[in-house]
């Protein structure tokens, strides 16, 4: 770890672009150079962000190669696999994926999906590209043009099949689908799931990260796999899915980017006359109202929802904050940027940067160094910072920003970063850290 509190601006900068030069595969970027070397759906509209910063036809490319990947039924897959097949499990043979009818033929993916941000990466290629005119300009405008009735089946896919009773949440099917694979938010689901009979397996994650602990445990991958194994055996159709898996939960975090993003595509869809405008809002709105509806009165957190247990999951994690990503009530909003600035988030004591844990240090669920258990995600602390623009909070949008960029000033743009003593853990050079600095930068 380099202790250089003291880098300037362009030479954090040009360390960012390195990252994502050294991630680049070309017409993808890989979320991380050894632990991910494929396409994340997520992470792609993290890193198109940044590279819009950059580049903006290589930013275009991002969301490009991923949209190449969607299904026929509007899903966009949570992992478009690389040549690179040794470096990461479960690969595409082990997920089973081959056989879905769904998958466009060619294209290699997972059969999964993650939180829909790329309408948001899309307006921000929008927004360079017009701001650097000339072809930037006319390539964001095409590509939004070209590109908008992918989005809009991706969307309509998540607001139909996701929420069958259109309760305005996301169901998923998997922890990797939420993001925050490990999470506390997700023990109870697991702890219900008893693995059937599992092929064997050999990790490969475990060879890129300095200590195990930072990682899920093989148990826990065996319930990861075991799903995935279930999906399989039903060609990852949809409805058959849904009879059959053992994980169903309403994400609340995954619900309130869906809203929040919808609302974007709803703007976008106005500026070059589509008609689906007014259907997007309907959809935005019933998922800013399905998020609100789980905030518990006792700790003002949102809640996520397991379907087959038919109970709340109420976890102190930063997905609690999802009202403040889908925007809305401001009563309620300003109530969350209260707690979210409080003793139990960014003001907890001893925190090194004031910039939440992924689970407040003031559960006992807290792990200062494993994964989505504890430290501090600088992707998300980005997410969190837009909705404060959008939602006029500079205030807070500056204490992000500011403390962000001291965060990232140790050049290592990890994965993940111990809250107490900013150490990067997990990955280093992780694709959507540089993204976010170049973001933060501006
Ligand atoms: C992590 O998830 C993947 C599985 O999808 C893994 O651990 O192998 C998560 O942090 C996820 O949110 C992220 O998109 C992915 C790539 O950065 O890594």
């Amino acid at each position: 770890m380099t202790d250089n509190n003291y880098v300037s601006t362009e030479q954090l900068r040009t360390a960012a672009i390195e990252v994502l030069r050294r991630n680049d595969l070309g017409t993808m970027t890989s979320a991380a150079p050894d632990l991910y070397p494929h396409m994340w759906s997520w992470d792609a509209a993290f890193v198109a962000i940044g590279l819009a910063r950059v580049d903006v036809p290589r930013a275009i490319t991002e969301l490009r190669t991923l949209l190449d990947a969607q299904w026929s039924t509007g899903m966009i897959p949570h992992i478009v696999f690389s040549d690179n097949d040794t470096g990461y499990f479960p690969g595409f043979d082990r997920w089973g994926t081959a056989g879905a009818k769904a998958r466009p033929a060619g294209i290699k993916s997972s059969g999964i999906c993650q939180p829909p941000v790329h309408a948001i990466a899309l307006r921000h290629i929008l927004d360079r590209g017009r701001e650097n005119g000339g072809a930037d300009q006319a390539a964001a405008e095409q590509f939004l043009r070209e590109s908008f009735d992918g989005w809009l089946a991706w969307h309509r896919w998540l607001a139909d099949v996701r929420d069958p009773g259109r309760v305005g949440l996301i169901e998923i099917h998997h922890g990797w689908e939420s993001g925050f694979d490990n999470s506390p938010r997700w023990d109870g689901p697991y702890a219900a799931i008893q693995p059937g009979q599992l092929d064997p397996f050999t990790r490969r994650d475990i060879l890129h990260v300095a200590d195990v602990s930072e990682r899920p445990d093989d148990a826990e991958y065996a319930k990861y796999l075991w799903l995935v194994q279930q999906m399989a055996s039903v060609g990852f159709d949809d409805k058959a899915v849904q009879d059959i898996v053992d994980f169903r939960v309403r994400d609340v975090f995954f619900s309130g980017i869906m809203a929040a993003s919808t609302w974007v595509l709803a703007d976008l869809a106005d500026e070059i006359g589509r008609p689906e405008a007014a259907e997007l809002r309907e959809v935005a709105k019933r998922f800013r109202d399905g998020v609100d509806s789980t905030v518990s009165p006792e700790t003002g957190l949102a809640r996520d929802y397991d379907v087959l247990a038919d109970q709340w999951i109420a976890t102190d994690t930063v997905s609690g904050f999802a009202p403040l990503v889908a925007g809305g009530d401001p009563r309620l909003l300003a109530h969350q940027r209260e707690i979210l600035q409080g003793s139990d988030w960014m003001g907890f004591p001893g925190l090194r940067f004031a910039l939440p844990p992924s689970t407040s240090p003031a559960s006992a669920a807290f792990r200062a160094r494993t994964y989505w258990r504890g430290p501090v995600w600088p992707f998300l602390n980005l997410l969190l910072g837009w909705a404060c623009a959008r939602d006029g909070q500079d205030d807070l949008y500056e204490t992000l920003r500011s403390e962000s960029l001291q965060q990232l000033n140790d050049l290592a743009f990890g994965e993940y970063y111990e809250p107490f003593t900013a150490e990067p853990l997990g990955s280093l050079a992780q694709a959507w850290t540089a993204a976010a600095a170049l973001e933060w930068l501006g």
